[in-house]
């Protein structure tokens, strides 16, 4: 069925207001869904978004060329293949695990506690605005080894560059503006890269500047497209997270209070959370040859975006897909965080989040500090829950009342 037949479009004022109501439908009628405006496929069955992201020959990460290059100022992670991949892969993946991880859960905890502090005598704050989206940027500067006192002109520029990845249609006023915030972001970094060369810490931006791929040192070219993606990749979902997983605890208080007593079950809260309502709902791949989905061809050349929330929501996949339930035996806490996760709110096959350890390290630890302090937490009254974005979305904010603590 095409848009013609059903009226319906994934660019809606509709769909964007609730796309969960719409997945149903998509999966069942309308499952290689055709958007003429952007002239691109939207598949949303779970068998199809996988078979998309596991098979490398017949879709490619070349829409990335046109979708992410011009702000990453050069190549990301997803965009390589073969050997390049997989040593700069490994680099990326060794900042992201074993001791480094260690290191950055303790900055992790400084910067939750430290952000946190001017609002519990209040017993008021917005968990998205307060909270989530200063710590998403501290935290990753602290990765990278950026200055935390640079973190409103970062942010501001990564607004600008997730803009631009995350729109489905720009126009040119906006494009300028996201081209503006990526130069700015890049001539930012540029003589931060020229330091690190000379006077290496143990910091990630050090350590791409150090790393050596077939004996030769990255560009800086290179560097800065990496750490664009780091930031990018590790500040843009985490705030939409940690808010999507407080407002499920709140909106069913029996699971809250079964986390507030074993707080061993946030993992799966959090694995849960992500696969009921994944931070990334596209994940987009150029086809490089025709294709055959449910009986409709997808032609070699176009752009395929695969709806990570509706698959993730798929009965072929999961039991009773739209409850959210931390207990769920089909759940796999444990594989939710690695490569064989059920869900596909990381990615799956080649390119699958390098950041998942660090994901959930992340928000299981602010989490878990929050959850103690937020004692009674509940929505601030008259707030009004609402949600934005098709690609990364989440809660526009999430203002909670709670116990103010003296
Ligand atoms: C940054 C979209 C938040 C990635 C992207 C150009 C590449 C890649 C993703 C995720 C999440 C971001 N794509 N991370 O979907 O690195």
């Amino acid at each position: 069925m095409s848009v013609a037949d059903t009226g319906f479009s994934v660019l809606s004022e509709d769909f964007a207001a609730a796309p969960h109501r719409s997945f149903a439908r998509l999966r069942e009628q309308d499952p290689v869904h055709y958007e003429p405006a952007i002239d691109s496929y939207f598949l949303s069955r779970y068998e199809d978004v996988k078979r998309v992201l596991t098979d490398h020959e017949a879709f490619t990460t070349e829409t990335l060329v046109v979708r992410a290059e011009p702000v990453m100022r050069g190549p990301v992670l997803a965009q390589m293949t073969g050997a390049e991949h997989t040593a700069k892969r490994r680099i990326v993946v060794r900042a992201f695990t074993g001791p480094a991880l260690q290191d950055q859960i303790r900055a992790i905890h400084a910067n939750a506690a430290e952000l946190l502090a001017p609002f519990l005598a209040r017993g008021r704050f917005d968990l998205v605005n307060d909270f989530g989206k200063p710590f998403a940027i501290h935290v990753t500067l602290d990765v990278l080894g950026l200055d935390r006192r640079d973190w409103q002109r970062v942010a501001a520029w990564h607004s600008g560059v997730a803009e631009f990845i995350t729109s489905l249609a720009l126009t040119p006023e906006r494009r300028r503006h996201c081209m503006d915030c990526a130069e700015q972001l890049e001539a930012y970094l540029l003589p931060v890269i020229e330091q690190r060369r000379r006077n290496p810490g143990d910091d990630l931006i050090s350590k791409l500047c150090t790393a050596e791929f077939d004996g030769i040192a990255m560009s800086d070219r290179d560097v800065i497209a990496l750490i664009i993606n780091v930031l990018v990749a590790s500040a843009e979902p985490a705030d939409k997270t940690l808010a999507l997983l407080f407002k499920h605890l709140i909106d069913h208080p029996e699971q809250l209070a079964q986390v507030r007593r074993d707080p061993d079950l946030l993992a799966a809260a959090i694995a849960e959370t992500l696969r009921y309502t994944p931070p990334v709902q596209l994940i987009p791949r150029q086809a490089e040859e025709d294709s055959v989905f449910a009986g409709t061809t997808v032609p070699a050349g176009a752009t395929v975006f695969c709806m990570i929330g509706a698959a993730n929501r798929d009965p072929g996949a999961f039991t009773a897909p739209d409850t959210f339930d931390i207990h769920r035996p089909d759940l796999g806490t444990a594989r939710s965080f690695t490569a064989a996760a059920q869900h596909l709110s990381f990615g799956t096959g080649l390119h699958q989040c390098v950041g998942a350890a660090f994901a959930r390290a992340e928000i299981e630890t602010v989490a878990a500090m929050l959850l103690p302090l937020l004692d009674q937490v509940r929505y601030s009254p008259g707030f009004r829950y609402q949600e934005a974005g098709l690609y990364t979305r989440g809660p526009l904010s999430l203002s909670l009342d709670f116990t103010p603590v003296r």
